[in-house]
């Protein structure tokens, strides 16, 4: 059997004494931390775009990352080569998932028919692979962006042939995420946004993407798809004001057009940042409204205002993205996707081990020390003295929704003594975390 990765074995767990780069020194899959093992915490996933059709290309130059595997067409039998790479690939890294858009793994046709033909014939390659080594789809998509068509946006096109085009492509990619036993199923807004507002009738846009959503929806139902439905928010790029801004965004369109109990977020590191929000912030967001499916595991750069799509090394970032999925219990039927490329100066294939591996370990490191914090009880206890003010009296009263304005005014023009406010410790709090690091 050809090999594409020959100069790499299976990835092991060998700890932290280890020097070998290939290696896990943090991440064991079947370790058990807080009743559960790191594989079940963790749930990773490959993405089929950067991880096997990244070519390292950018707005100033052309692509550099030449794949001995690949031939530079777009043919089908290079698509169903590929399948062998990326499931080696996987298998080699250890991971339990992988992600793909339809048009990552099979070849776009001269028509809407031979595009499906081809997915078709991409994905019973998929399933054989998925068979034979028990790696598993997360989620599938549809790529609703890359072709010209969809310039103008998709389910958000002015032209209704476009609208239309996109649904009959969601009813296939739909279709192959059920065949392939996808656990969840994305939609990220592409071109779902606009770029100058005079020509935009935008309350026509939202009304057509929230139909969009309710036909996917009623689509998934009719096949028996019973797959998580994600929103992936993003504020900017490719367009300027793209609709799924961020978890707040996403929210108020999923209530305002009654899809909250059909759908819930993908919140990827990148986005968030461009957003001009932490991480931390957009997942305690969506996962105090009980809407956090899963998450896009990347990182942007402090210096560049764009997608730079890096793998994530920070362990701060990583421990604080644990604290949060901890707290809500993990992610359910959600993973944490590396939406992840390799620099266009990394050009070996090996990079893509490095990449991940570093990524896993990263994770698996946060996973510990969020799991240290949260035993120590420190910080938790920190944050339940500062708001003990609404356990009893008048805040318990206030919380209980039991006070009216006028309660609150006898109450304070009677008071002798008010609760003094006391210190956020802010700095203290920083290094506590340090402590754990
Ligand atoms: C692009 C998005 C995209 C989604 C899947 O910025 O991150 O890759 O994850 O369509
Ligand atoms: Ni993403
Ligand atoms: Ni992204």
């Amino acid at each position: 059997m050809t090999t594409y990765f020959p100069e790499v074995d299976k990835i092991q767990f060998e700890g932290t004494s280890s020097r070998n780069p290939l290696a896990f020194r943090h991440y064991n899959a079947s370790e058990i931390v807080e009743g559960r093992t790191m594989n079940d915490w963790l749930r990773f996933a490959v993405c089929y775009w950067h991880t096997f059709r990244g070519t390292g290309s950018d707005p100033f130059g052309a692509p550099t990352l030449m794949r001995p595997w690949d031939d530079g067409t777009d043919s089908l039998d290079n698509a169903l080569r590929r399948v062998d790479v990326a499931f080696e690939f996987m298998t080699k890294l250890g991971v339990p998932y992988y992600c793909f858009h339809d048009r990552d793994v099979a070849p776009e046709g001269a028509t809407l028919r031979e595009s499906n033909a081809n997915l078709d014939a991409v994905a019973r390659k998929l399933k054989e692979a998925q068979r034979s080594t028990g790696i598993k789809l997360l989620w599938g998509t549809a790529n609703l962006f890359s072709h010209p068509r969809y310039m103008h946006g998709a389910a958000t096109s002015p032209n209704a042939d476009v609208f239309a085009y996109a649904g009959a492509q969601v009813k296939k990619a739909l279709e192959v995420t059920y065949e392939l036993g996808g656990e969840n199923y994305v939609f990220w807004g592409g071109r779902e946004g606009y770029m100058c507002s005079y020509n935009t009738d935008m309350k026509r846009e939202l009304d057509h993407l929230a139909r969009f959503m309710h036909m996917a929806h009623e689509h998934a139902k009719s096949i028996g798809f019973k797959g998580q439905f994600l929103f992936e928010p993003k504020p900017k790029e490719p367009t300027k004001h793209q609709y799924d801004f961020d978890a707040a965004a996403c929210l108020n369109f999923l209530r305002q057009y009654g899809l909250m109990d059909v759908v819930k977020l993908n919140i990827e590191t990148n986005h968030a940042t461009l957003a001009g929000h932490s991480m931390m912030h957009e997942l305690e967001y969506a996962s105090i409204q009980g809407v956090l499916g899963s998450i896009d595991a990347n990182t942007g750069d402090l210096l560049l205002g764009w997608d730079t799509d890096q793998f994530p090394t920070d362990i701060y970032l990583t421990t604080q993205i644990m604290l949060v999925l901890m707290k809500q219990g993990g992610l359910h039927s959600g993973g944490t996707n590396f939406d992840a490329k390799v620099r266009r100066e990394s050009i070996d294939p090996i990079d893509l081990f490095h990449a991940h591996v570093g990524g896993m370990d990263a994770f698996a490191r946060g996973l510990k020390i969020a799991a240290a914090i949260r035993a120590d009880g420190v910080l938790n206890d920190f944050v339940r003295q500062r708001y003990s003010t609404y356990d009893n009296g008048m805040g318990r009263r206030i919380e209980a929704g039991s006070v009216s304005l006028n309660e609150l005014d006898t109450y304070i023009q009677e008071s002798t003594s008010l609760t003094a406010n006391t210190s956020g410790r802010q700095e203290m709090l920083e290094n506590l975390i340090n402590r754990y690091i």
